[in-house]
């Protein structure tokens, strides 16, 4: 379908280069059309603006419907995800992932919104609240986005047949230094500003809390009459998410005064089984302090969403077989004024997404093509796997040199950069940089950013003093007490703290684990795995300009995304390339209905027969496996659909034949 002569899909542009490329989409963004696909994926540009295109009316139209016949939506991604898990458009696995990309503010967390909220509606059940709490808790202003995530999740909805039975959300990383600390124009997550525009004056009173511009985590400032209004109204709707989702009042978060106290100004060391205390300094006291403040806040978030995992729970009996949509909304790629610790993991997660996409599009796909017989053009793609490798190579990557570094307690941030100087001055994604502060640049494949080093050793190692987990175990309120005593595990539920190894160092008695470093490289892992078993569907975000305004579309930073998120090869190979490469069994299994022969042999004569038997053209035939542009399946699909409605019809008149002969 075409727009004036805009294309829907810029797989069938006729002229392919960078500038009628940007023509199209640019042409498209000002008639509010933000959604273009390319073949399978849905490129959409955020309009910062309200559009009526996701009003009740339309979502109805996206229900089981065929690509074709309705312009691209974010509601087709999910019909097509979810479609697909009930396996009633192609062969493949059951399970599917939507992968989100874009750069901070881009418009991936709306999409996931709105991609659930379809889903939802599709199997006919309703839950946006459990989103409503997390993005309290793990959303905050920035610089680049308003409502910007720091916490990267993936939400994993669970299926049985064509009904939701549950949830599951994985949270990675959130961003903790955050609670104590916000650089210009930002902010601490949003929470603090809710709470304390929107609770009572009696509550003020209990949890003893002061004037918002006294706190030094706000930085002393508060926002204008207006904006505190809109806090108070969120406050309200967070209490009220909290209440129907089943959270219980969980009192007052308590410890005592004089603990407290001791744990800020003091260290308890253990030296010949005497415990020894030695006063803070004044750096250590606030150290002491932000670490209570971080880890707290981090256990709280934790367990929020531990508790949203066991009320989102399937309830159904174990050996029921659940299928599975997972939805992944990370942090997008940063690069702001100062990169730090959490920049370097945010980036590292975005870099493994665009290789599971280079993976999926360019590799799999040309390496088929190679292996199967097919004649095919090479298309180059931008390959990110040497700055993968530059991250996670062992023992030399650099969150194995981090790790190393993190295990010498008199080790330095510029001992840790001057290893990675050393390790990496001639590697291609990586330039050092000589200066005074620890700082180093790596080459992403979305742009260079220059990282400062300062803090990268102790946000690695991540210890919570010894003193200070006594005392939270020690708290009069319940839910502290339990946090500490307990630790919560990867996949969000509470689990007992495993044998610890205590780490008899004079200065520093504090628990060893396992360092954020590699916990985040196990889950981006586990989580890559899970998502490589599944069938993809891609989502790419655009931002149209820096200022978050509506109708604004500056081409040169909308054309730097389009580069480095490989657009150009992409619908290069949606356009020349095939997709959908089921094999000759697979293809046989599900379509030999058409030619009504349930019985035939899985093999390539059987695919052939029941290809010559419809009108499809334009596929390719290797030697274990066919091949079928993106559309084919749709085809297809039409055509079983027309069987079926054939076959009902048969039946009905089959019964009223044989009631009439009664
Ligand atoms: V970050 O990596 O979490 O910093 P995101 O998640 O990519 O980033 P987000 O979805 O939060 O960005 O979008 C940023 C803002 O753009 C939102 O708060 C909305 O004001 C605006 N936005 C995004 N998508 C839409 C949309 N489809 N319609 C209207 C939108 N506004
Ligand atoms: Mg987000």
């Amino acid at each position: 379908m075409m727009e004036g002569n805009l294309p829907e899909d810029l797989a069938n542009l006729s002229e392919l280069d960078e500038k009628s490329l940007l023509e199209v989409l640019t042409g498209r963004f000002t008639q509010n059309l933000i959604y273009t696909y390319i073949g399978d994926i849905l490129v959409a540009i955020n309009p910062f603006k309200y559009l009526s295109i996701y009003e009740k009316a339309v979502s109805e139209g996206y229900k089981c419907h065929e690509k074709k016949s309705l312009p691209p939506h974010i509601f087709a991604v999910a019909d097509r995800a979810y479609q697909s898990m009930l396996g009633r458009l192609a062969t493949g696995p059951k399970n599917q992932c939507i992968v989100i990309s874009g750069e901070s503010g881009a418009g991936k967390t709306e999409s996931t919104k709105l991609l659930l909220r379809h889903i939802m509606e599709l199997c006919k059940a309703n839950s946006q609240l459990e989103q409503q709490i997390l993005q309290a808790f793990g959303n905050a202003q920035t610089v680049m986005n308003d409502n910007s995530s720091r916490f990267g999740k993936y939400i994993q909805l669970r299926f049985q047949n064509s009904s939701v039975k549950g949830a599951k959300i994985n949270e990675y990383l959130l961003e903790k230094s955050r609670v104590v600390h916000q650089d210009e124009g930002e902010q601490n997550f949003h929470i603090f500003y809710f709470m304390l525009a929107g609770i009572s004056a009696e509550d003020k009173e209990i949890y003893g809390l002061l004037d918002p511009t006294r706190y030094r985590y706000l930085n002393g400032r508060f926002g204008q009459d207006d904006i505190v209004q809109t806090w108070r109204v969120k406050y309200a709707e967070v209490c009220n998410a909290m209440d129907m989702v089943g959270f219980e009042e969980q009192g007052q978060f308590g410890v005592q005064e004089e603990d407290l106290l001791k744990s800020l100004t003091c260290t308890t060391s253990m030296t010949r089984g005497e415990a020894i205390q030695r006063l803070h300094n004044q750096q250590q006291a606030e150290d002491a302090r932000d670490s209570i403040a971080k880890v707290a806040y981090g256990r709280v978030f934790g367990w929020i969403v531990s508790k949203i995992n066991e009320l989102l729970a399937p309830k159904v009996d174990c050996d029921v077989e659940l299928n599975e949509i997972g939805i992944l909304d990370i942090f997008g790629f940063e690069n702001f004024a100062v990169n730090r610790f959490e920049q370097l993991c945010i980036n590292l997660a975005n870099e493994q997404l665009q290789f599971f996409f280079n993976h999926h599009i360019f590799l799999m796909e040309q390496k088929e093509y190679k292996e199967e017989g097919i004649t095919w053009d090479t298309i180059t793609y931008k390959d990110n796997k040497p700055i993968l490798d530059l991250f996670l190579t062992k023992p030399i990557g650099i969150l194995s040199l981090l790790d190393e570094q993190s295990a010498f307690p008199q080790a330095t941030d510029r001992d840790f950069v001057d290893k990675l100087n050393s390790k990496f001055k001639t590697a291609p994604n990586f330039e050092v940089v000589r200066n005074h502060t620890p700082l180093f640049t790596i080459v992403h494949y979305a742009g260079k950013v220059q990282y400062n080093a300062s803090g990268f050793l102790e946000k690695n190692r991540d210890t919570i003093p010894a003193n200070i987990r006594e005392l939270f175990i020690n708290s009069v309120t319940p839910l502290l007490s339990v946090l500490f005593a307990a630790t919560i595990s990867r996949t969000g539920t509470l689990m007992p703290r495993r044998a610890k190894l205590q780490v008899a160092d004079d200065n520093f008695n504090s628990t060893r684990k396992q360092s954020v470093g590699a916990q985040f490289k196990h889950s981006l892992a586990v989580l890559m795995e899970k998502m490589f078993a599944a069938g993809p569907h891609f989502v790419r975000c655009i931002k149209p300009n820096r200022s978050k305004q509506p109708d604004q579309l500056d081409s040169k930073l909308v054309m730097d995304q389009l580069r480095y998120n490989g657009l150009m090869e992409t619908i290069r190979i949606r356009r020349d390339g095939f997709s959908w490469r089921p094999t000759f069994r697979e293809f046989a299994e599900r379509y030999n209905i058409l030619l009504l022969k349930p019985d035939l042999p899985m093999d390539k004569s059987s695919c052939m027969s029941i290809l010559n038997s419809t009108e499809l053209s334009g596929w390719k035939c290797g030697s274990s496996r066919l091949f079928f542009k993106y559309w084919h399946q749709e085809e297809l699909a039409r055509l079983l659909e027309t069987l079926g409605r054939a076959a009902l019809v048969i039946q009905k008149n089959y019964r009223a034949r044989i009631c009439r002969r009664r």
